[in-house]
Order: C-alpha cells, then structure tokens, then sequence
C-alpha cells in the first residue's frame, strides 16, 4: 500500500536492531563517520586539534539510522556514539546544530558513558544538562544542541526527533556555543 495525507507516507511498521553495549545499530543504512579532521573550526585550540589530526586522525562520533521519510508526522531515531577524549583541555562534543525546523524539539536517552548536551537559544541563552544511563535529557524546540563526552568510554544515546525537523549546522559554525566542556585543575567545567 502506497499514499500520502497532506505529504506524510503511510509506511508499514517495522523493528530495527539495536546494540545497547557496543552503541550501534547494526542494520544501519544510514552510517555518518566524523573523525577529528571533520571538526576543524569547532574547538578552541587549534594547534591541538591538528596534532590530532597528524596523530592518525582519531574516530570523534558516528551516528547510525535507518531513516524515515524527512515529512511531518513521522519520528526520526539514531544511535549516536561519540569516542572519548580531549582537543587540548577541550571533551570531544559532536558539532551540534538547530533543526531547520526551529519550532522541533528532540529526545536523548543516555546508554552508555556520560557527558552534557549543551544548547543554546538563537539570542544566545545557554543551559547544560548531564546525559548519562538513565537519564533522558529533553531538547525543547528552538535549542541548537551539541553532545559532550566527559568519561573515559564512548558516550552512546538514543535520539528521536521530528522526521521533518532537518539540521542547520551552518548558524553553529558561524556562531559556536556560548560554553564549552573543559577539564580544568582535574575538574569538569562548563565555562
Ligand atoms: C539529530 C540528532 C543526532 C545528531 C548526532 C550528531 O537531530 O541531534 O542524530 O545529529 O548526535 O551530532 P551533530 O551535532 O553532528 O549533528
Ligand atoms: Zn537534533
């Protein structure tokens, strides 16, 4: 069966596989790499993030999906897996972006590791909250987001956001966050 109601695809149900302890989806279709030389422009050392990038250029995250359609109505999921590590004094973090969708919020369960999903408002309003297993952060509508890995083992978590929602990571690069996630004299500090 095949059709539409005001542009969202009837689909039928289906199961996908999901690997808890590794952080994967093994089924996926959809399998986004970013290695330490998908992240220039985003950390504050840069001389540090090049010695990276010299040293093997590093795994940073990977995001897993077996997409639906982009269309209103239905949800959109993923495996992300961000490695552990420091650009510098800097956590690794995800590039982190608005969805092109302002007005569309997400979820993100914590698996495995922990760390903070940083967000931001367009006029610059900052906020943090931890993610970690058991703890499901709420990303609301209109908060650009970016995952920070602050343990010593990836940081995996469960996404699910508006199939419609789309990403904008051009205002990101442009703008950056407020904040970042630095060890400081053997602390974690948001600053
Ligand atoms: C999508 C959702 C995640 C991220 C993923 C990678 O809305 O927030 O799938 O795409 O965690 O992060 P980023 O910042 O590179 O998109
Ligand atoms: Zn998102």
């Amino acid at each position: 069966m095949s059709f539409q109601v005001d542009g969202t695809s009837f689909l039928d149900p289906f199961v996908v596989d999901v690997d808890l302890d590794n952080g994967a989806m093994p089924n996926a279709t959809n399998h986004l790499v970013r290695r330490a030389s998908n992240m220039r422009g985003y950390y504050q050392d840069e001389k540090a993030l090049e010695a990276l990038i010299a040293d093997g250029d590093p795994l940073h995250y990977e995001v897993f999906e077996v997409p639906v359609p982009e269309e209103y109505g239905h949800l959109m999921y993923c495996i992300s897996k961000l490695q552990p590590g420091r650009v510098g004094d800097e956590f690794f973090m995800t590039k982190g972006h608005y969805h092109t969708v302002l007005q569309t919020g997400e979820i993100y369960l914590g698996l495995r590791g922990e760390g903070y999903m940083v967000m931001k408002t367009p006029d610059g309003v900052f906020n943090s909250q931890p993610i970690a297993r058991c703890k499901m952060v709420y990303v609301p509508p209109y908060w650009a987001h970016r995952s920070v890995n602050v343990s010593d083992e990836p940081l995996v978590s469960f996404c699910v956001y508006p199939g419609d929602a789309g990403h904008n990571y051009g205002d990101i690069v442009e703008q950056g966050f407020p904040k970042g996630v630095f060890l400081e004299d053997g602390k974690v500090v948001v600053k």
